[in-house]
């Protein structure tokens, strides 16, 4: 007998969800930044080992919206619950529980989910910074709590053990080898917009989205992506650009390296920007976007 299970992970942005969840998978299978609200949609890590399938959803960081993306984001975050048989819920031991973290935890008990809590980033906290933060949320009297460096790789297998207790019997949903679900253009265009946050600053990472208008496979084996790099006004630009192109040129070229070791190709990255108005605003963008 198999078993397995739906699995969000849930938080405040800049937790540390995605890092947690390729840390679990043990491959990147989602980006992540020092920049919050970097994770923008849905996407499953798979993990598969012995009798067990745990189906892991990375989610966007939940956040008092301020634009229809924001909206639309949350949302989603919450419609994961419906079919989830756990859910990790991320706390940061670094900050103080706050009205946040207070809110995601009442939605959680309206929803009556079986939840972990995770107290990640223990080694940049002293042990008695842990243990406040655990003190804070035993308050919510979830059903386990393990404290983690989803970064170090530490406490990942107190975690698993206390995720696969409490799933159910129940049949593989992927093939053992699949690890994420994630179109491949959805890969790509993440991978360059990992490449300008690393390289850009305050505001300017939330209004920056990638999209691939081409990808080809050529018989020679190489990988040719073009792609556009949309922000929300004019004055963006130029910063994204950089001087003399720099910024691009080397954020195209990041992008370039990483997809050559991820697809084993010769890979080409064709970058561009263009302004498109306050994306973010506009429920029609957002549509075509595919938000
Ligand atoms: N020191 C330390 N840093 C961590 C750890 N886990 C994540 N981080 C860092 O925290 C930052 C945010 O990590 P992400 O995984 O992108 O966070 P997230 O919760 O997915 O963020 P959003 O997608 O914006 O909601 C990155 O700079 C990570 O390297 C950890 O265990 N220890
Ligand atoms: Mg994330």
């Amino acid at each position: 007998m198999t078993v397995s299970g739906f699995v969000p992970i849930v938080g405040r942005p800049n937790v540390g969800k995605s890092t947690l969840v390729n840390a679990l998978v043990g491959e990147k299978v989602v980006i992540t930044s020092s920049r919050p609200q970097t994770t923008r949609n849905v996407v499953r890590g798979i993990l598969t080992f012995d009798e067990t399938q745990i189906v892991l959803l990375d989610t966007p960081g939940l956040h008092k919206p301020k634009t229809a993306l924001g909206n639309r984001l949350n949302r989603l975050v919450y419609g994961t619950l419906t079919d989830a048989d756990v859910v990790v819920f991320v706390l940061d031991a670094t900050q103080k529980v706050g009205p946040g973290d207070r809110l995601i935890a009442e939605r959680l008990k309206e929803a009556g989910a079986t939840v972990v809590l995770v107290v990640n980033k223990v080694d940049k906290a002293s042990p008695g910074l842990i243990a406040d933060r655990l003190a804070e949320a035993s308050d919510w009297d979830f059903d386990a709590y393990v404290p983690l460096s989803a970064l170090e790789g530490n406490g990942l297998e107190p975690l698993l053990t206390e995720i696969t207790s409490r799933l159910p019997d129940g049949p593989f949903f992927f093939d053992p080898e699949t690890t994420t679900d994630q179109p491949e253009a959805l890969l790509i265009s993440e991978i360059i917009r990992e490449k300008f946050l690393d390289r850009l600053r305050e505001e300017l990472p939330h209004s920056l989205t990638v999209v691939i208008d081409e990808l080809e496979h050529r018989e020679n084996g190489t990988l040719v992506v073009s792609a556009k790099a949309l922000v929300e006004r004019e004055s963006q630009k130029g910063i994204v650009i950089g001087k003399r192109g720099e910024l691009i040129r080397d954020a195209g070229s990041a992008a370039r390296k990483e997809l050559e070791s991820i697809f084993g190709v010769n890979v080409f990255v064709d970058l561009r920007v263009k302004v498109e108005k306050d994306w973010q605003r506009s429920e029609q963008m957002l549509d075509r976007l595919g938000f």
